[in-house]
């Protein structure tokens, strides 16, 4: 008899902002991922932050924390995740991708506040998504971390 041991997959929770309605990039993101052997955990548009701390909750293998904003508005809706940080919630890397404000020209200052809010990693394409994710530790090394 032939036996194969499959690695086991890696769950990503993958979202958009609260107020963001644009959906392509997510679907196209969730595909992408589910087609490298990722599970993904989508909970699509229109997503307020306490909903990714709920879904982390009950998926504690979740390794990352994947929001996506495309209309400019990331700040705003990401500015409860210190608050939420405090409270022992969303304890995972969270990666935010798409237009990360508002107007075509970026400052500096753009990510500077972003990551003063404690978004740990920002990225405009998705090409850096996959060997960004390659390099984060498992759920279980995490949790071992935050205790
Ligand atoms: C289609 C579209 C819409 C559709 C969305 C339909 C739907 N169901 O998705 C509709 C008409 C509803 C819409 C509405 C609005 N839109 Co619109 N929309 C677009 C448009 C034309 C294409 C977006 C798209 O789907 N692209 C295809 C995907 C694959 O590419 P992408 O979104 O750029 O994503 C890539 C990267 O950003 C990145 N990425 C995206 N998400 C993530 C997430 C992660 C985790 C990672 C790693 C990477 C990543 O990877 C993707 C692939 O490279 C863009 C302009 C453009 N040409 O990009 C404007 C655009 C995004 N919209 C814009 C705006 C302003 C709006 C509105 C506010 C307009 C209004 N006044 O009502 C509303 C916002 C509604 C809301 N509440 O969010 C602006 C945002 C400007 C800004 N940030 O400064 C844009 C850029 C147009 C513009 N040039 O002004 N929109």
């Amino acid at each position: 008899m032939i036996t194969t041991t499959l690695a086991p997959s890696r769950t990503v929770l993958l979202g958009v902002t609260a107020s963001d309605t644009h959906a392509v990039a997510n679907q196209l993101i969730c595909r992408h991922l589910r087609g490298h052997g990722f599970h993904v955990v989508n909970l699509g548009v229109c997503t307020p932050l306490t909903e990714f701390a709920d879904a982390l909750d009950r998926e504690p293998d979740i390794a990352a924390v994947l929001i996506g904003s495309l209309n400019g508005h990331a700040y705003e809706d990401l500015r409860e995740l210190p608050e939420l940080r405090r409270k022992g919630r969303l304890r995972r890397p969270v990666i935010l991708g798409g237009n990360i404000s508002v107007g075509a020209h970026k400052q500096a200052g753009d990510r500077l506040r972003l990551a003063t809010l404690g978004i740990d990693h920002i990225l405009t394409d998705v090409d850096s998504l996959l060997p960004l994710l390659d390099t984060l530790p498992t759920a279980r090394v995490q949790e071992g971390r935050h205790g």
